[in-house]
């Protein structure tokens, strides 16, 4: 059977609750359009997070890497179209700060998702759940995992696709934050799963 990989993150910075990291739990083990989604949870560390990542994709072997992030403030559901070679922003987990460090000194400025993001976009939108393309992976963390991913695929040349999905925050998230959006686990679970349907079509 084709499998996915699909990634979710800690809790980071003012976030004592990351939802990815709820959404890959209530993923993990089921099948969806055909492909058993296997779920690994990620540190929020500039030095683990790729490298435990590509770590899974060996050993997963998956046919698609989803890689989830938390974007609180964010009110929709946002696949990202690039991922850019730079590491930059707040500090991660471990207390590392980084300033305009690429990901790879001969990597190329960037990788675009190899996700059908459009279609992923339109699925979210006809279950009623709203999705936009986002033209930003940011800096820090996802846009790091993101990067690694594509660059290891285009490296070595393997035959899978992969991508990048940044979620709003959950009711729960929101309770301990102030001002921002929010959706409900379940609202944000179903529409990664319609976006998973998706690769089915
Ligand atoms: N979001 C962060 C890192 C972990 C997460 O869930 C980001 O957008 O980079």
């Amino acid at each position: 059977m084709k499998k996915l990989l699909l990634t979710g993150f800690v809790p980071f910075l003012d976030n004592p609750i990351n939802p990815t990291e709820e959404i890959v739990k209530a993923l993990e083990g089921q099948i969806i359009a055909g492909f058993d989604v296997v779920g690994r949870v990620l540190p929020v560390d500039f030095a683990e997070s790729a490298t435990q990542c590509l770590k899974h994709v060996d050993e997963v072997s998956p046919d698609v890497v989803i890689s989830l992030g938390l974007a609180a403030g964010r009110s929709k559901i946002t696949p990202e179209r690039i991922a850019i070679n730079c590491r930059d922003g707040e500090p991660d987990n471990s207390g590392v700060r980084l300033q305009d460090a690429p990901i790879d000194e001969n990597g190329p400025a960037g990788y675009f998702s190899t996700l059908p993001i459009r279609e992923f976009v339109n699925a979210s939108i006809e279950k009623g759940y709203p999705a936009a393309i986002s033209n930003t992976a940011g800096t820090y963390l996802c846009n790091n995992v993101m990067y690694s991913v594509l660059h290891k695929i285009e490296q070595e040349q393997l035959p899978m696709r992969a991508g990048f999905i940044h979620i709003p925050a959950s009711h729960e998230l929101a309770l301990q934050k102030s001002g921002i959006p929010s959706w409900s686990l379940a609202d944000l679970t179903a529409a990664i799963r319609a976006m998973i349907e998706e690769l089915g079509e």
